[in-house]
């Protein structure tokens, strides 16, 4: 499964597990099928029919999907032909990146006129610590509905909500009642609500690890309690310590504000170790393009590809290598990861996930980039890394 880099809970926040904090109020915001909601705005014809926004080409992939197209199984990240064979009325259309982020930005403006903890994760999502809010409002759940309809009203569109006095909580309770949804996971409603996740719904949680937890007899966050720190730690290395915190509601991460992303990556968990020199390199073919697309997503360009590899036994190596250019095409990308690759023995047992992350960002206004733009970015200025 591709998935998010697993935060880790820093040790000093462990010793705090008997002291669950829920002072805080933690506000997540989704705006629903971003890309192609704001589509259906801009062309009211395509209201109520199944469209994605994608590139429509052989390669191509679906970047965002309506609801009607997800009526029948269509899903970001999908093939583009995929999706046409399972809708052939589809509407596809072309991403507009200015639009989009015209939008977010009359979002982002919103969520400050209700406080300064704002933490975007990507152009339609973000946090909000509310606890102490400019218009000292003493509901949180008060404030989500505000910015709700405050959304509507000013760009058309709709977003869900979720409330909770933790990042973790919030964020799987603004997944519940999608589209237009608010959820609020209360202090007293958390520990029942923690119990019935399915372990899947855990952060980090890709398919090889749901099926590994399963195994051991883990099918939900109830589940999870029964097993000590040690033996969490043992199973899964550092995620077994998130989890084992995460299954007791603590997660101290701060709503951090000046988050600026300093790298863009993601791994592959493989269903099964791998040993095959030549299929982990098909693997980091995917890899590479779920990092391209993440990069273009983010507007992230950096100079430095880091190469993790995780071993069956959950030994990890990393590599890493600075380019004197910005790193941006999926090609370019898999040479690089490949030549790294090259240095690195396999055990007998195999390999169990490998990462890329591009990082040593590139900013507006570097002389050194020599190359002509990708298309996605003729429109942004040059980039520099100063
Ligand atoms: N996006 C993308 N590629 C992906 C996922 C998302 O380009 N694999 C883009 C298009 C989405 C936008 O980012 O519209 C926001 O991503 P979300 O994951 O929030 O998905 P949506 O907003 O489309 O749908 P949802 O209603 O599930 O939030
Ligand atoms: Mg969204």
């Amino acid at each position: 499964m591709l998935g998010d880099a697993l935060f880790v809970i820093p040790e000093r926040d462990c010793e705090r597990v008997n002291k669950v904090d829920t002072s805080r109020k933690i506000v997540h915001i989704d705006m629903d099928a971003f890309f192609a909601s704001v589509e259906q705005r801009d062309n009211p014809e395509y209201c109520g029919l199944p469209l994605v926004v994608g590139g429509n080409c052989a390669r191509g992939v679906v970047a965002a999907a309506s609801y009607e197209a997800r009526q029948f199984g269509i899903r970001s990240a999908m093939a583009m032909q995929k999706a046409l064979a399972k809708c052939p009325s589809l509407v596809v259309l072309p991403p507009r990146m200015e639009t989009y982020k015209a939008v977010s930005l009359q979002i982002r403006e919103i969520f400050q006129e209700y406080t300064d903890l704002v933490e975007l994760l990507s152009l339609d999502e973000a946090f909000l610590d509310v606890t102490h809010n400019k218009k000292a409002i003493p509901s949180a759940s008060w404030v989500a509905q505000q910015i709700r309809a405050t959304i509507h009203e000013r760009t058309g569109l709709t977003a869900s909500a979720g409330v909770s006095f933790n990042k973790f909580l919030a964020k799987v309770a603004s997944g519940m009642n999608k589209p237009n949804g608010f959820t609020l996971i209360s202090p007293e409603q958390a520990p029942d609500f923690i119990a019935v996740l399915p372990i899947e719904k855990f952060f980090g949680v890709g398919k090889a690890t749901a099926d590994k937890m399963h195994r051991m007899g883990i099918a939900t966050g109830a589940d999870l309690l029964r097993y000590s720190l040690e033996e969490l730690e043992s199973a899964f290395g550092k995620a077994g310590r998130t989890y084992f915190h995460i299954a007791r509601n603590n997660d101290l991460r701060p709503v951090n504000p000046d988050r600026e992303r300093h790298s863009v990556g993601t791994e592959d968990t493989f269903e099964q170790d791998v040993r095959d020199r030549r299929e982990i390199s098909n693997r980091m073919a995917a890899i590479a393009h779920e990092v391209v697309r993440r990069m273009e997503r983010s507007q992230f360009v950096g100079r430095t590809l880091t190469l993790k590899v995780k071993f069956a036994d959950f030994r990890q190596i990393t590599r890493s290598r600075t380019m004197d250019y910005p790193i941006r095409e999926v090609d370019d990308i898999v040479a690089i990861a490949q030549q790294m690759f090259a240095g690195v023995t396999i055990p007998p047992k195999g390999v169990r996930l490998v990462g890329m992350t591009v990082s040593n960002v590139c900013r507006p206004g570097w002389t050194g980039w020599r190359q002509p733009m990708l298309p996605f970015f003729s429109e942004c200025e040059p980039w520099t890394n100063t």
